[in-house]
């Protein structure tokens, strides 16, 4: 894994604070939205800008995950950056999805090629930043003891960042090992001859629990939610694919960019509801074999029509009992409480087959709820399992998680948790009233994570860099989102939102509701890719309507 931390600037813990570095922006993460952001204002704008990282390396997300079977489901040759038409040309993408090495040795490769790790300082977590409305500028401290001082605050600290372990009781008491998947340690993990317990199966358990399965002496699966999952069909990236997609890059660009999830792929004009039985389970079977979140896009109306969606989620309903030997364990996997897609979709590569092994029990701990975490294992309502090592693979804190955690304080010292306790209010996802100079990459209320994460990253990096770019040549030193831009703003996500199937999931991650006592508002903007960027277009070219500027 090529993280050369070596070559970068590591926080020396301090015992109290020192005097501020200054400079124009801190940005806070290392991920594809810090790496880029740093990039734009640095060497595009002539800023002095640097890069907060808690982590040791680069990577951000990819960083940290990196259980067994990481890999993204957005395919390589988009999951990537547009800004570089030389970067573009000269990377070569192994498999049709990016394993967790591959996309590290990219990133690595992208902090060398543009000269970033001078301006990166790892091993740096940010606790708190405090805007100074006399000053006009933030101070950001770290838990070094290290203090900044910033006209700008940008956060690049990704979506899904903050590990959510469940609070089970007695999980002190365990003689084994533990682990989240968001937290796994660089030196691998040992499955040899153990059994293993893997709670969750969300995307992140639908990809780890076939290879765990491999490696394991047994492995039991504690399912809460049963989930739909369509297979990925990975496979390696064919020298005349690489050329192809070389050659069309702009036209791949731009329809990422002009769709409603960021990928380069059309939805279908046809609803479910026109087609013939026999034309829908045709194109269904078409996209299953193809594989992949293409899926979603097989008809126009899976995620906003309920009995549209049906027809989707019948037939991965069908593949679950076709595919799964024993119709009990079949029954149990068959995602009955939500329609498709309106969690998450997972893509897999042998989930359900992995159900067919001998050594893989599934544990439904919805019907035998988990009671505690005992020395020797996981007890629940119904039995108690033996274990040597539980994987956790139970999400994220997210979108307002990794924010929250650096108690940010605005406008007279009013804080982003009391701004947002009753659910995120942003506008556009770019700023919150009362946080002037403050902007959140793909924050709360923008598409974010409904998208392939580089689509919206780059369109807000490019956004944060213009609106800078045009304070600077104006004299203006102060932006911040008017509370009335906010309501109107929070307004429209919420009817986005309503507008599609995807709140009738309650138990998702995107409403909170996978956090006790989170607030469950319906997080990321729903309104599709193009028109969020249309918005913010004509936003700026208004001269920054719904933001108070200042000199
Ligand atoms: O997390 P999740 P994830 N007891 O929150 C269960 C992205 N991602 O890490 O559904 C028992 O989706 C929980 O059950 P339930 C992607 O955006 C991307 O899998 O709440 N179970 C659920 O089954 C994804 O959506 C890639 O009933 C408990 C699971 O844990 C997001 O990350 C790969 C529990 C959590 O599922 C998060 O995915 C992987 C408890 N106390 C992830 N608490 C790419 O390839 C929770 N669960 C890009």
């Amino acid at each position: 894994m090529a993280d050369a931390t070596d070559t970068m600037q590591t926080e020396l813990a301090a015992p109290g604070p020192r005097s501020a570095r200054q400079l124009d922006a801190v940005i806070v993460g290392a991920g594809f939205a810090g790496l880029y952001q740093l990039h734009v204002l640095r060497d595009r704008l002539g800023l002095s800008a640097l890069v907060l990282e808690a982590g040791e390396g680069i990577g951000g997300t990819w960083y940290w995950n990196r259980y067994p079977g990481a890999r993204c489901d957005s395919e390589s040759y988009y999951y990537s950056y547009s800004f570089s038409k030389e970067l573009e040309q000269e990377w070569e993408w192994t498999e049709r999805y990016p394993e967790q090495p591959e996309i590290m040795r990219y990133l690595n490769h992208v902090a060398d090629r543009f000269g970033l790790r001078r301006d990166i300082q790892l091993g740096t977590r940010v606790t708190g930043a405090q805007f100074d409305a006399a000053a006009g500028r933030w101070l950001v401290s770290t838990a070094g003891g290290a203090q900044y001082s910033a006209q700008f605050l940008i956060t690049a600290v990704g979506c899904l960042s903050t590990a959510n372990v469940p609070n089970i009781k007695g999980l002190n008491s365990f003689k084994g090992r533990w682990y989240h998947t968001g937290r796994w340690p660089h030196e691998g993990v040992d499955f040899a001859g153990q059994r293993v317990g893997l709670i969750g199966t969300g995307s992140t358990g639908i990809q780890a629990a076939p290879v765990i399965a491999e490696a394991a002496a047994h492995l039991t699966v504690f399912q809460r939610t049963a989930n739909y999952s369509v297979p990925a069909r990975n496979g390696p990236m064919a020298p005349e694919q690489q050329q192809q997609i070389k050659a069309n890059y702009a036209d791949i660009r731009q329809k990422s960019r002009m769709s409603t999830n960021g990928h380069p792929f059309d939805l279908s004009p046809q609803s479910a509801l026109d087609a013939t039985p026999e034309e829908r389970e045709a194109l269904y079977e078409d996209a299953w074999e193809r594989g992949g979140l293409r899926f979603r896009a097989t008809f126009s109306d899976i995620l906003s029509n309920q009995a549209a969606n049906e027809t989707a989620s019948e037939f991965i309903r069908a593949k679950i009992r076709a595919i799964v030997k024993d119709p009990a364990v079949a029954e149990r996997l068959t995602p009955l409480d939500h329609p498709f897609a309106t969690k998450r979709p997972p893509i897999d590569t042998n989930y359900f087959e992995t159900f067919n092994r001998d050594n893989v029990l599934l544990a439904d701990v919805r019907a035998a709820p988990i009671q505690e975490v005992t020395p020797a294992g996981v007890r629940t309502t119904g039995a108690e399992y033996g274990l040597d090592i539980i994987v956790f693979a139970t999400g994220f804190d997210a979108m307002t998680g990794p924010l929250l955690a650096m108690d940010i304080q605005g406008e007279g010292g009013a804080s982003l948790r009391q701004a947002w306790s009753a659910g995120p209010r942003t506008y556009l996802g770019l700023q919150t009233a009362g946080f002037p100079n403050l902007f959140t990459i793909t924050g709360p209320g923008s598409p974010s994570v409904l998208t392939n994460m580089p689509t919206a990253i780059e369109q807000h990096v490019d956004w944060i860099a213009d609106c800078i770019a045009y304070m600077r040549e104006r004299g203006l030193s102060r932006i911040e989102a008017t509370r009335a831009a906010s309501d109107q703003w929070v307004g429209h996500v919420n009817d986005a939102a309503n507008a599609t199937l995807l709140p009738m999931a309650s138990s998702s991650w995107y409403l909170g509701a996978n956090v006790p006592g989170k607030p469950r508002v319906f997080m990321p903007y729903a309104g599709g890719m193009a028109k969020y960027a249309a918005i913010c277009r004509q936003v700026a070219s208004d001269g920054y309507s719904g933001f108070q500027l200042r000199r």
